[in-house]
């Protein structure tokens, strides 16, 4: 069959896992990428919604096409590219429903984070949200080894590593707010992050990725030491 292709905008957002995941478990895929992301009145730049509608979905990415298989929803699609994967198929149900709660976390800070970049709550909501969720996480992270026991990590750490890594919005809007999560604060948290980078495929991934999607900061809004993070 044809590789899987991943449509989703040139930012970190809902696509990354997909991307991260895929290069972990071996799987080949297009990372479609809508580049730019934004037009000039800082919107998304339009044209984006054909893809989604034109298999009777939302106007929304990331969409995955993958033979007669099309798919919307961010945790549908990574966890159907992990389960295609030769290394994560062979999951057991404890780990994938422990990946698929770090997966939803994922999505629920996703969530909460780009309502402050879309103005609709204020960096005062924010940072009550997150310091709800930095110290539930943290406190949920082994002290060792990778979330699920194994010696690479799944998509529970891969999530985990987004939201402590990924610019847009996860890194972005606590920055603006102030309550950005610190190595200090949370080392659970960030060692995690750093051995999911660190884990070849996955390195290997995100120095060729062409739009740096994991980092990638369209408005500038990180300070310049956190490229190098
Ligand atoms: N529930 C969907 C939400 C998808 C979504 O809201 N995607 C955003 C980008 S992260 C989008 O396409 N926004 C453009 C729009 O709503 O027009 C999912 O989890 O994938």
């Amino acid at each position: 069959m044809s590789k899987p292709v991943l449509n989703y905008f040139s930012i970190c957002g809902r696509g990354e896992v997909a991307r991260l995941v895929a290069a972990a478990g071996g799987v080949e895929f297009e990372d479609k990428a809508w580049a730019p992301a934004f037009d000039e009145t800082g919107g998304w730049r339009q044209g984006y919604a054909a893809i989604g509608n034109a298999h009777g979905f939302p106007g929304v990415l990331p969409v995955l096409e993958h033979g007669d298989l099309k798919l919307f929803q961010t945790t549908a699609i990574e966890s159907y590219i992990a389960n295609i994967s030769p290394k994560y198929s062979s999951l057991t149900a404890e780990q994938k429903a422990q990946d698929m709660m770090f997966q939803l976390i994922k999505s629920d800070i996703n969530g909460s984070t780009e309502n402050l970049l879309f103005k609709k709550i204020t960096a005062d909501d924010l940072t009550a949200t997150m310091n709800k969720w930095y110290p539930i996480i943290e406190g949920l992270l082994p002290e060792s080894g990778f979330i699920n026991k194994l010696d690479y990590p799944t998509l529970a750490d891969i999530a985990m590593m987004v939201v402590a890594k990924g610019c847009m919005p996860f890194q972005a809007a606590p920055t603006i707010a102030g309550c950005a999560p610190t190595p200090d604060k949370y080392p659970k948290l960030f060692r995690i992050a750093n051995a999911t980078a660190a884990y070849e495929p996955i390195a290997k991934f995100i120095k060729a990725s062409e739009h740096q999607t994991l980092k990638a900061d369209p408005f500038g809004l990180m300070p310049a030491e956190y490229k190098d993070s």
